[in-house]
């Protein structure tokens, strides 16, 4: 199965070593479409290979698109995370939010709620 890992990068990049664990778990699961999440220096790279930011959107929802599966790390605020949610709901993908309840920020509503039929919230350290 085709997993999309989501989490911060310009929204921050306090829980990298995380993204990276959880990207490594992950890989028992499928193919990772996004493993680079978890790479601590993406945004050098983005530079270095000369993508633009409307590439990197495209093949972002390229990838979302044909994710069996969406997997996101909330606890960082990020509107990338959050546009990249919305998309997933929007097209019934079954999607794991994950987050830590000691960060530092109080996780917002539209993400903590679990009405949508296909989607969990649960703790980022399986707690
Ligand atoms: O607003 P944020 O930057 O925090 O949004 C994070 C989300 O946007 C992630 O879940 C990614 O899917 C997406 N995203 C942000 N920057 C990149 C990126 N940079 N590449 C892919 N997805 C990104 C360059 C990577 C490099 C290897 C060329």
């Amino acid at each position: 199965m085709d997993i999309f890992f989501s989490a911060s990068i310009r929204g921050g990049r306090d829980d990298v070593d995380l993204y990276a664990d959880l990207v490594t778990r992950l890989e028992q699961y499928g193919t990772v479409l996004t493993e680079h999440v978890g790479t601590e220096d993406v945004e050098t790279e983005q530079a270095d290979v000369g993508l633009t930011d409307g590439d990197i959107h495209d093949q972002d929802v390229a990838w979302l698109r044909r994710a069996g599966a969406v997997v996101a790390e909330v606890t960082t605020p990020s509107l990338g995370v959050g546009y990249e949610l919305g998309r997933a709901v929007a097209w019934e993908k079954p999607v794991l939010a994950l987050y830590r309840p000691d960060g530092e920020h109080e996780l917002s509503a539209g993400a903590r709620q679990r009405r949508c039929r296909r989607r969990r919230v649960r703790n980022a350290r399986g707690r």
